[in-house]
């Protein structure tokens, strides 16, 4: 049986990947700096900052693992301006502890690390995995760092790594701190207190492409069973939705009047106003596809903070 080791488990992406490795059979082993109900379905689960070289090998080597998938790190782009140095530290010295645990061990593990659609130069056109990488802020900077090592760890020690460059994804579980479930949670507050209501938002100009996070997880899936370490894959639905067209169906799924105030406090220091996925490339050489609508992925979130 294949086995994966997944770091940052008990984050947003992680229960969904334990999940979607566990249908396929998988035996998952978790790990994160904290505890999560998700340990209750691995097979071992392990307490760890990924900083502690030591620790993660021994971690590694304990479990000698089939496939690593490596979701730890600073997570948001915005989080990224607060703390750059961090940012760095987690984003690619920690990546590197995993590289250098699975060397060290002289392990034959596949690495999968997790890139974005942050380290693209800006384009208003659908972004191509030729697009030229020229990130232009503390996130996207760390992944294409990232990205840069697992180019030269596969070439100098023949390791087989995949990056992938995922672009925005959201569902249920996911930290109020991004867009979406920020929103539905303002908006299921207001529809909860049976009273009219006023929201604060940042720019809403501008366009993204999110996906469902279990199509994003599929797709990891797929690239680690591909045995093509060579080929980096954009992952994204394809399609750019406005902020605003968002906002506005949130405020739909609420019969209370919400009005929205613009704070430009809430503007981040460079944004990129338009980002979203050519996905010709996996689709044609992995046969993946998305499968959730956004909107209806929106909806489930709203519905989850109605419940709560
Ligand atoms: O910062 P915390 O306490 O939320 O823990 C996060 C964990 N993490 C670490 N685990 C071990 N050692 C560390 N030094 C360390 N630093 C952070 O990684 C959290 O539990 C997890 C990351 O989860 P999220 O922030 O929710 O990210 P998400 O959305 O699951 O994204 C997964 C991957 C990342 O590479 C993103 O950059 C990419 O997908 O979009």
């Amino acid at each position: 049986m294949d086995s994966v080791l997944v770091f940052g488990a008990a984050g947003f992406v992680g229960p969904y990947l334990i999940k979607e490795f566990l249908n396929h059979d998988y035996e998952v082993f978790g790990c994160d700096m904290r505890h999560n109900s998700i340990s209750q379905i691995c097979s071992d689960y392990y307490v760890c900052d990924m900083m502690d070289l030591d620790l993660v090998k021994s971690m590694i080597n304990k479990v000698q693992p089939s496939c690593i998938v490596n979701l730890a790190a600073i997570s948001s782009v915005g989080m990224s301006w607060k703390i750059p140095q961090k940012t760095m530290e987690v984003n690619v010295c920690g990546a590197l502890n995993i590289l250098e645990a699975v060397r060290i061990c002289e392990l034959d593990t596949k690495i999968l690390f997790i890139g974005s659609s942050e380290e693209y130069e800006p384009s208003k056109e659908a972004i191509s995995e030729k697009n030229r990488l020229s990130a232009n802020n503390p996130y996207g900077i760390s992944k294409m760092t990232l990205e840069k090592f697992t180019d030269v760890y596969k070439q100098r020690y023949g390791m087989k790594i995949y990056h992938v460059r995922a672009f925005n994804h959201t569902g249920v579980g996911q930290s109020d701190n991004f867009v979406i479930p920020s929103w539905c949670k303002q908006v299921a507050k207001i529809h909860m207190s049976g009273q009219a209501g006023i929201m604060r938002v940042g720019n809403l100009d501008i366009y993204r492409d999110f996906s469902n996070v279990r199509d994003v997880v599929r797709a990891y899936r797929m690239i680690l069973e591909s045995d093509d370490f060579d080929t980096i894959y954009n992952v994204g639905n394809g399609e750019k939705v406005a902020l605003r067209d968002i906002l506005s169906y949130i405020i739909s799924l609420t019969d209370q009047s919400v009005k929205v105030e613009t704070d430009p406090k809430l503007f981040r220091p460079v944004e990129n106003d338009v980002i979203y996925c050519d996905n010709s490339l996996i689709k044609e050489k992995l046969g993946w596809e998305p499968e959730f609508n956004i909107f209806d992925t929106v909806k489930d979130i709203f519905d989850y903070y109605t419940r709560r």
